[in-house]
């Protein structure tokens, strides 16, 4: 168990440390960009190929640039204090940046019994979770409405505690935002060994659009030991292409055209790509879940709504999967389609898979996690002539 541990730890350090260890390429000018392909994982921007991890540091680092630019906002540095303190089963986490403050205060529900010299492993629920709850695992109840998207509606723009924080016309979409604040709560919990988490065996987890939100924190927080997105859909793990090609279709799949108009998840420099061709975006989703690499990547799905694009973000995530295959770790990133049943309402036939994922990634234990499981007809294979034009290198 030690060796792969150590691998995921330093393969990830190592992808962090490498990124400001070398100049990576500038980004080129990208405004007649179009590609109706899933753009290449292992072409930077500039034409050149990514054969090594160390290129692969920078390529990442280019997709979130391009992706906080385009389509989220603006993930703000470090504030310039975190200070935390926990008392009864309450996290409270206040954080100052540029003279303003800010104050929330997750709730922690723990497993009976006597924690690990560790802490207790746990998962961070975006607006809570909708997986049953793994025991020996602890859930941080994350208020996500409280930070952004407070009334689930195109007026919530702008309006919550991070934009107290950052302004009102800060360029953060609410998934972004979310992200942010699970940032703070992993800080929080780092500097408060009183409430016995283990901070290296923390995931996220959050359903639909929750879901999304837990995609983008699990892409934008390195220090998430698992990522579990339910039901995410459009915005999540769906690919913005593949959902404009099955809504042309005739299928009545939610697309970045309604997405868009529909809450204020993205940032509004998403408008202009959703109003005229998602093409134009220099990535796509299967690149927002390869930010996630090596780290456990858990993708659960319902084949039962149109709506959610299960075949969409079938072939997004089998292409973000190659960035595991690419760093010889596909044992880390799973993807279940379950067939129809009520949304958000996990069913029984996804269990073996997650309960695999929480044993090795958040209990340390033995499980078999490098599945790709579908009830639906589905087959996506890379390199796809359509979607996926190019091939996967191991890296160096
Ligand atoms: C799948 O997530 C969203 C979906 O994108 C929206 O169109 C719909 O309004 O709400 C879903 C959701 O969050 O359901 C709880």
């Amino acid at each position: 168990m030690y060796p792969r541990i150590f691998s995921f730890i330093t393969t990830t350090c190592l992808l962090l440390a490498l990124v400001h260890a070398q100049a990576c390429p500038a980004i080129p000018d990208l405004t007649s960009y179009n590609n109706t392909a899933l753009p290449d994982p292992f072409t930077f921007a500039n034409g050149n190929k990514v054969v090594t991890l160390e290129d692969w540091a920078c390529r990442r680092a280019e997709i979130s640039t391009l992706m906080q630019m385009d389509e989220l906002g603006v993930l703000p540095d470090d504030p310039d204090l975190t200070v935390a303190s926990f008392t009864g089963n309450t996290l409270t986490i206040n954080v100052t940046d540029g003279g303003k403050s800010i104050s929330f205060a997750p709730t922690i529900t723990f497993p009976s019994g006597r924690a690990p010299a560790a802490g207790w492993p746990a998962i961070i629920g975006m607006g809570g979770i909708s997986i049953p709850r793994p025991s020996s695992v602890a859930i941080i109840n994350f208020n996500n409405e409280q930070m952004a998207n407070q009334d689930s509606n195109p007026a919530s723009r702008g309006v919550g505690l991070f934009f107290n924080l950052y302004g009102s016309d800060a360029s953060a979409g609410a998934m972004i935002a979310w992200a942010w604040a699970v940032r703070r709560i992993m800080d929080a919990l780092e500097m408060t060994p009183s409430a016995k988490i283990n901070t290296a065996r923390v995931g996220v987890s959050g359903c639909s659009r929750n879901g999304k939100g837990a995609l983008v924190a699990g892409a934008f927080e390195p220090r998430l030991a698992l990522t579990i997105p339910q039901e995410s859909g459009s915005g999540g793990t769906d690919s913005w292409r593949i959902s404009d090609f099955i809504l042309a279709s005739g299928i009545l799949t939610q697309t970045a055209s309604e997405l868009h108009t529909e809450n204020v998840w993205m940032s509004p420099n998403f408008d202009a790509f959703a109003t005229t061709s998602v093409n134009r975006l220099p990535f796509d989703h299967h690149l927002l879940g390869a930010m996630v690499a090596p780290r456990a990547l858990f993708v659960i799905d319902n084949l039962g709504y149109d709506w959610l694009g299960p075949f969409s973000s079938f072939g997004a995530m089998v292409a973000a999967r190659t960035l595991w295959t690419a760093m010889g770790a596909s044992d880390s990133m799973g993807i279940s389609q379950a067939a129809n049943h009520t949304h958000c309402v996990f069913p029984s036939t996804q269990q073996p898979l997650l309960t695999a994922f929480i044993n090795k990634f958040l209990l340390d234990q033995e499980g078999d996690t490098g599945v790709v499981e579908t009830a639906g007809n589905y087959t996506f294979e890379v390199p796809d002539a359509q979607w996926a034009p190019w091939s996967v290198p191991s890296f160096v």
